[in-house]
């Protein structure tokens, strides 16, 4: 008798490689459902997480010096938008035609650009659902306005550095010519700053990196028990990136879409690399991507930087 193998789709596809491999990794697009971008939002309040509050500081002091390099008459694409609200700090000063969010998280996207449209009734709201990996399709009505890129929040941090570059690269040839990038990228310092910030005490970052688990087990219509992990991330000060695992708690074997996946006691799946960086880090990626770096604004204690990209 033919025993029917489950049919398989990409995404299922993707993931089991991910875990069938010798050193089990879970790409970081995955800790992002609904409820991961929540979690994302908490932790972006902690007061460990100082990225996101140090960024928004730069960006509402520096606004309109940042503006001197956005003409009005512009589109605005934010990849990886989560909640659109990082944008309101520049968007008296720019006050650009169009902004673009896109993100993976389908449902947050739609309502954090729902409340932005409310907010900003001159402004046009156009959201794009998609994985920033792909290409971006803009209508063509909005060819004819300069394009520029809002990549906050240090997300490029998530690309190993060769993949950052090739990302950069493809935002190069979205903005083309006349257009540029405003990137905020987080930096390179002292060890227990960067531990504490994804070693929380409230545990959101465990949670967040938890919930990784959950979305995939939607996916792969599996029963992975989340009980039987915890958190581990660290600060790899020679590779200047934090590293986050799910480390198993126990010898476990699943039965996933006709895949035997197995852990042993104590084995890692990996989950994101989060790389700092040095401000010349950072003119080398624009020269590799073919961008030349304008300006870069730092907070006092130099611990984020925005910097504006001109292609
Ligand atoms: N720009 C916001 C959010 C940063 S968190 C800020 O600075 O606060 C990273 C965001 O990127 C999340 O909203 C997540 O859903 C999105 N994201 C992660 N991987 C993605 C991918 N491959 N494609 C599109 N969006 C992605
Ligand atoms: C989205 N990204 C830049 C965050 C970061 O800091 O690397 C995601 C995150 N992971 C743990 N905490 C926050």
């Amino acid at each position: 008798m033919n025993i029917k193998e489950p049919s398989i789709n990409k995404e299922q596809q993707d993931i089991l490689d991910g875990l069938v491999a010798e050193k089990k990794f879970i790409n970081p697009k995955y800790f992002y459902n609904h409820r991961g971008s929540k979690l994302f939002e908490k932790i972006t309040q902690l007061d460990e997480y100082y990225p996101t509050r140090t960024e928004l500081g730069i960006l509402k002091n520096k606004s309109k010096e940042i503006a001197e390099f956005i003409s009005s008459d512009s589109i605005i694409i934010e990849p990886g938008a989560g909640n659109c609200t990082k944008i309101e700090y520049l968007l008296t000063d720019i006050h650009p035609n169009v902004y673009v969010p896109q993100d993976v998280s389908e449902e947050f996207l739609q309502k954090s650009a729902e409340r932005l449209s409310e907010r900003y009734p001159w402004l046009e709201v156009h959201p794009i659902a998609s994985d920033f990996s792909d290409p971006i399709e803009l209508p063509e009505i909005y060819q004819h306005f300069a394009k520029h890129v809002f990549y906050p929040g240090s997300t490029i941090g998530n690309f190993e550095p060769e993949d950052a570059i090739n990302f950069l690269k493809k935002m190069h040839q979205l903005v083309g010519n006349h257009g540029g990038i405003l990137i905020g990228v987080d930096l390179h310092k002292d060890y227990e700053t960067l531990h504490a910030a994804y070693n929380d005490e409230k545990g959101i970052t465990a949670e967040f990196n938890l919930n990784t688990l959950n979305h995939i087990n939607q996916i792969l219509e599996a029963d992975i028990d989340i009980n039987q992990f915890e958190h581990h991330a660290l600060y790899n000060s020679k590779q200047q990136r934090i590293e986050m695992y799910l480390r198993s708690k126990s010898k476990q074997r699943y039965e996933i879409l006709g895949n035997t996946i197995s852990f042993e006691m104590g084995e890692l799946i990996h989950t994101e690399h989060s790389y700092k960086y040095t401000l010349d880090g950072i003119a080398e990626l624009a020269q590799k991507s073919g961008f030349m770096l304008q300006k870069s604004w730092l907070d006092e204690a130099e611990l984020f930087s925005v910097s504006y990209l001109m292609a």
